[in-house]
Order: C-alpha cells, then sequence, then structure tokens
C-alpha cells in the first residue's frame, strides 16, 4: 500500500498531512484515506450469514460504524515495514478491529462505563438490549480469531499461530481484560502514576502492541524488529491513553462521538488530573518521540508508522 500523490482525507487533526520520513516527503493523508477505505472494505465484508439475524446486526451496528480504524491501519503498515503484501496481513487488521468493538461494546455498558453515545450513535446495548450486545460483542472476538485461524490464506501456519497467541494474550487477562479490571478497581480510589501507567499500557497498549506485532509476525519479521516495535508500540500505547484523558476534558461530545467528560463524572484518575494539561501534553509528545527512535533503523521504510505515531498525539477525536 503506496502513499498517492493527491489527498482526499477530511481528518482535520491531519493538518497537510506531509510528513518527511527517511528525506522522502510522504503523503500521510493519502496514506490514511487509501488504507481505511481498503479496511472498510474489508471489513464490510467479513461477517458471513450469521445466524440468527438479529447477533449479525448487532455485530455489524458497531462493526461498521466508523472509528478512526487506527489499529488495524497500524497492522498492515507494520506487515509492510517487515516486507510483507499488506493485504496478507488483511484478515488479522479486521480481526483487531473486531477484538477493539467488543471492548467497546462491553465497556459502554451499564456494569462497567454505563454509556449510551459511541462512535456518534447509540450504544449497541441501548438499540439491542443488554442481553444481545454482550453476546454481539463475545461473537465479535470469537469471530476474530475465525479471522486468523481460517481466512488468511497465503500465511504459513505457524505464523498464524504466533499471532493467534499474540491477539489471545494482549486481549486477555495479560491486557486489555487485567488493565480495564484494575480501571474499574481503581475509580474513586487514589491511583498514582506507576497504576496509571499500568491501566494504560494494558487497557490500551497491549492491543496497539498486539496490532504492530501480528502484522510483523505475517511478513516473518525477525526478533530485532520484533523488539523495535514494542518500544515503539509502548510509546505510542500510553501517549494515545494520555491523549484520550486530555480530550475527555478538552473535546466536545459531538466531535468525539462519545461522551465526553465521563472520566470526571466516574471519578477516575486521569493524566491531566495527576500532572496537568501542559505536562501531559509533554509526555505524549515525549513519548511519541520514544517511539519513533525505536524505529530509525528502519525509517527509510517506516514513514506510515512514524506519520501515524505523530497523528496519535495530533488528533483531535
Ligand atoms: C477483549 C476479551 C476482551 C474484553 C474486553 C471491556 C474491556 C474488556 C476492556 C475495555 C478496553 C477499552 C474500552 C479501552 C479503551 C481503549 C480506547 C482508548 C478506545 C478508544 O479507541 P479509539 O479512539 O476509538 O481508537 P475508535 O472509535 O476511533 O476506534
Amino acid at each position: 500500500m503506496t502513499a498517492a500523490a493527491t489527498t482526499s482525507d477530511s481528518d482535520p487533526s491531519l493538518g497537510t498531512g506531509k510528513v518527511t520520513a527517511g528525506g522522502e516527503a510522504f503523503d500521510f493523508k493519502a496514506y490514511l484515506s487509501q488504507a481505511k477505505a481498503k479496511v472498510e472494505a474489508a471489513l464490510d465484508g467479513s461477517l458471513g450469514p450469521e445466524r440468527p439475524e438479529s447477533l449479525r446486526e448487532a455485530m455489524r451496528y458497531s462493526l461498521l460504524a466508523g472509528g478512526k480504524r487506527l489499529r488495524p491501519i497500524l497492522c498492515l503498515a507494520a506487515c509492510e515495514l517487515a516486507g510483507g503484501e499488506a493485504q496478507l496481513a488483511m484478515p488479522t487488521a479486521v480481526a483487531l478491529e473486531m477484538i477493539h468493538t467488543m471492548s467497546l461494546i462491553h465497556d459502554d455498558l451499564p456494569a462497567m462505563d454505563d454509556d449510551d453515545l459511541r462512535r456518534g450513535r447509540p450504544t449497541n446495548h441501548k438499540v439491542y438490549g443488554e442481553a444481545v450486545a454482550i453476546l454481539a460483542g463475545d461473537a465479535l472476538l470469537t469471530r476474530a480469531f475465525e479471522m486468523v485461524a481460517l481466512r488468511s490464506s497465503g500465511v504459513p501456519a505457524e505464523r498464524l499461530l504466533k499471532v493467534i497467541a499474540e491477539l489471545s494474550l494482549m486481549a486477555g487477562a495479560p491486557g486489555l481484560v487485567g488493565g480495564q479490571v484494575v480501571d474499574l478497581e481503581s475509580e474513586g480510589q487514589e491511583v498514582d502514576l506507576e497504576t496509571l501507567e499500568y491501566i494504560h499500557l494494558h487497557k490500551t497498549g497491549a492491543l496497539l502492541k498486539a496490532c504492530v506485532i501480528s502484522g510483523a509476525l505475517i511478513a516473518g519479521a525477525q526478533e530485532e524488529l520484533l523488539e523495535a516495535l514494542r518500544t515503539y508500540a509502548r510509546g505510542i500505547g500510553l501517549a494515545f491513553q494520555i491523549i484520550d484523558d486530555i480530550l475527555d476534558v478538552t473535546a466536545s461530545s459531538d466531535v468525539l462521538g462519545k461522551t465526553a467528560g465521563k472520566d470526571i463524572v466516574a471519578d477516575k484518575t486521569t493524566y491531566p488530573k495527576l500532572l496537568g494539561l501542559e505536562e501531559s501534553r509533554r509526555r505524549a509528545a515525549q513519548l511519541v518521540q520514544e517511539a519513533k527512535q525505536a524505529l530509525q533503523p528502519w525509517a527509510s521504510s517506516a514513514a506510515p508508522l512514524l506519520a501515524l505515531a505523530d497523528y496519535v498525539i495530533s488528533r483531535d477525536r
């Protein structure tokens, strides 16, 4: 997937979209727009004839509700950086968006964040009821593993096995689920920076790590690149969540497509609460610098991942 000369993305947070990587101009707006279109098409075709129809509808409702599609795009970009054909990673990219979407559906449930707005629409349980929302999430999670195991033609089985292991670890107790539990347990508590970092690295960072690692694994990346990608993912993962915390207090629900100001209502500890807005922004920028630094040895072919790192802190939604 290479960048075209013209631009067509309407995301205002992208600025000019022009970045320089490895001495060459790279049109990030065009890259993002093209990658997103391919991901949207793959997501649209990803659900088979699930029965009953009510379950399929609830799954599609959230999966095709928009969103930045950052996770699948990271996966495709990492696959290309490691020398693979992006299309080979598309089923895994779709799987990652399925896992992300199921985590959003469950996160919005009354037992968790109890939200009624997501991606600019009523949350899944508001439309389909709690029971179907839980089951739609379950079906998306399990379908994700089916995407990798059964729909990834052209990728050697031992690579797919490593991808499945990475996804299981990063989605489960050592990743998303563990981070979410500590997050819920920390509501209304005094939380120090170390615990906050733990929450962010697990609840948000783990899946971002799975994105770049799985993309690289599909291309057969060696340990040196995998390790650099882990460092990259740690930096952008933490920075992503710091910006999320900042946007929760600075952006409107209309722009975010989800309820703004939720962290204060839920009495959550956030980076702005612990460090203030300016220091939080500074820390996010520093983390992104560290992330980009890790990819310097591959800089000549890492333009998309370098630009995506900048996007993580320049985004407005
Ligand atoms: C994965 C088995 C399994 C269970 C899920 C509910 C739960 C356990 C975890 C919650 C994880 C969660 C919602 C973390 C927040 C991550 C985050 C910052 C989401 C927003 O991501 P964006 O901004 O959203 O990329 P879009 O809509 O653009 O995709």
